[in-house]
């Protein structure tokens, strides 16, 4: 089975929690703060691997998540990290995020990819303990991982593309010249999926090591770009190569239309194929004579004398003119980057705001006035009774690094929201606030939490 696009779910292992532990020896009443870290969870990683070719197994499977960190120990024992887990994907996987930018290219085997980042453990409470602050009986929860939705699209990285009409021969053609083996036979269709093959070379008396890859594709029939045929949707797989092979079957009743009507799909598909380099192939001279063979290249070269120098006519089952154009590809391919074709890093925007804003930077802003009898969800650490100040201000602070600590508090621990408000005094929130007018009591909001402002 072949598939090249599919949805799927990931989500990256949680964070252990801290622990909370102190010391303990014989004749030794209490002794340090020795809670350790909780262990990272683990990543979820995409592997390009060459020897696969399909997407396939994320049909059956769409949602992946990793596990989690395990809790930290006493003794300061930090917990197991949860294990990482690596999928692989064909080579040539673009994934794209929910605003469809391209995520990543894996365009080369071996590739690795962290689609989902495993969340961080947390602190336990030896890390707290300061010369202030000597027995924190508090320590952080494990951070969730990171959850992303992404469309994998296979596009296949060929240096050549065949295209054709159904029957001219394509899978012939890439059967004698390569070692893929598709299925071949006298009726339109046939193909139904891509096929990849490498061409060796050294096989047409060329060196050893020189190599080059070729995709064939299912037949395009005129209307493919509205859905005819099989459509014109395995397209996206010979929009990596850098040479197209227009290939003609030369018993055919008009072959210039055929290459007229090749072009024009092209065109419909994506504009920019039109602009590859191409060479024309006129298959299946075996049943013609040369002479009738020699008037089809110069027809051709009279109605489009860009042609010129550009076709070749061969015959895919005899041999005739197949190796002659091997060399004629790989001449084409060496003069040119394969890199253009990898969707780069000025057109990839890597979906993790994280690392576009710094993670420490908070930003504060005035909401709006509530009233706070009205208010339905706790507050973090209140000691302004809403009796008594009913009309509050509520203000936001955003920042990454303060809300990811907001969120692996535990607020059941008055010393855990005593180290909320701490960081907030280092990233400046309390000056920040206090330059927008707050007053004792009024309120911040900080990722779904709710704090009071102290002063
Ligand atoms: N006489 C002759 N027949 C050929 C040649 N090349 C291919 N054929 C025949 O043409 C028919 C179609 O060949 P395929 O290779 O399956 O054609 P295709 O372009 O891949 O067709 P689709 O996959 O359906 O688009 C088969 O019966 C082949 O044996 C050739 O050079 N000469
Ligand atoms: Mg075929």
């Amino acid at each position: 089975m072949f598939c090249d696009e599919v949805k799927v779910k990931f989500e990256a292992g949680k964070g252990g929690d801290g622990a909370v532990n102190f010391h303990r020896e014989k004749f030794v009443q209490k002794g340090g703060p020795d809670g350790g870290d909780g262990g990272d969870g683990g990543d979820i990683i995409l592997v390009a691997d060459e020897n696969i070719n399909t997407l396939v197994e994320f049909l059956t499977r769409k949602s992946f998540k990793a596990t989690r960190g395990e809790r930290g120990g006493r003794n300061n024992m930090t917990g197991a990290r949860g294990e990482d887990m690596s999928l692989k994907v064909p080579v040539g996987t673009v994934a794209y995020n929910e605003e469809n930018e391209v995520v990543v290219d894996l365009v080369q085997h071996g590739e690795r990819f962290v689609i989902a980042k495993g969340g961080r453990g947390g602190h336990g409470n030896a890390h707290f303990a300061s010369s202030v602050r000597q027995t924190p009986d508090f320590s952080e929860m494990g951070e969730d991982g990171e959850k992303v939705e992404v469309r994998l699209e296979l596009r296949m990285v060929a240096d050549v593309g065949i295209i054709g009409l159904p029957s001219c021969g394509k899978s012939t053609l890439i059967s004698v010249v390569s070692n893929a083996r598709p299925k071949i036979a006298d009726y339109p269709f046939t193909t139904l999926i891509p096929n990849l093959g490498v061409v060796d070379l050294s096989q047409f008396g060329g060196d050893r090591g020189q190599s080059f890859l070729m995709a064939d594709i299912p037949g395009l029939i005129e209307g493919a770009s509205e859905g005819k045929g099989l459509g014109d949707d395995f397209l996206k797989h010979i929009s990596r190569s850098g040479i197209l092979i227009h290939m003609l079957d030369c018993s055919s009743n008009d072959i210039l239309k055929d290459y007229v009507i090749l072009r024009r799909e092209l065109e419909l598909y994506d504009s920019k194929l039109v602009s590859k380099v191409h060479i024309v192939v006129i298959n299946k001279i075996d049943l013609i004579g040369k002479e009738l063979s020699d008037m089809l290249v110069s027809d051709l070269v009279k109605k489009h004398p860009e042609l010129k120098g550009k076709i070749l006519a061969i015959s895919a089952v005899t041999g005739k003119g197949v190796k002659e154009l091997v060399f004629k590809i790989w001449k084409g391919i060496s003069k040119r980057s394969k890199k253009s074709e990898i969707l780069k890093t000025d057109t990839v925007k890597i979906y993790r705001p994280h690392l576009q804003v710094d993670p420490k930077s908070v930003e504060v802003s005035f909401m709006y006035e509530i009233d706070a009898r009205k208010l339905t969800v706790p507050v973090a650490g209140s000691v302004v009774s809403p009796a008594v100040m009913p009309k509050r201000k509520l203000f936001k602070a955003k920042g990454k690094r303060l809300e990811q600590i907001v969120n692996m508090t535990d607020f059941d621990k008055e010393a855990g929201i005593r180290r909320v408000y701490d960081v907030m005094k280092k990233m400046f929130v309390i000056k920040k606030l206090k330059g927008l007018g707050a007053m004792v009591g009024d309120y911040v909001k900080i990722g779904e939490v709710i704090f009071e402002f102290k002063g």
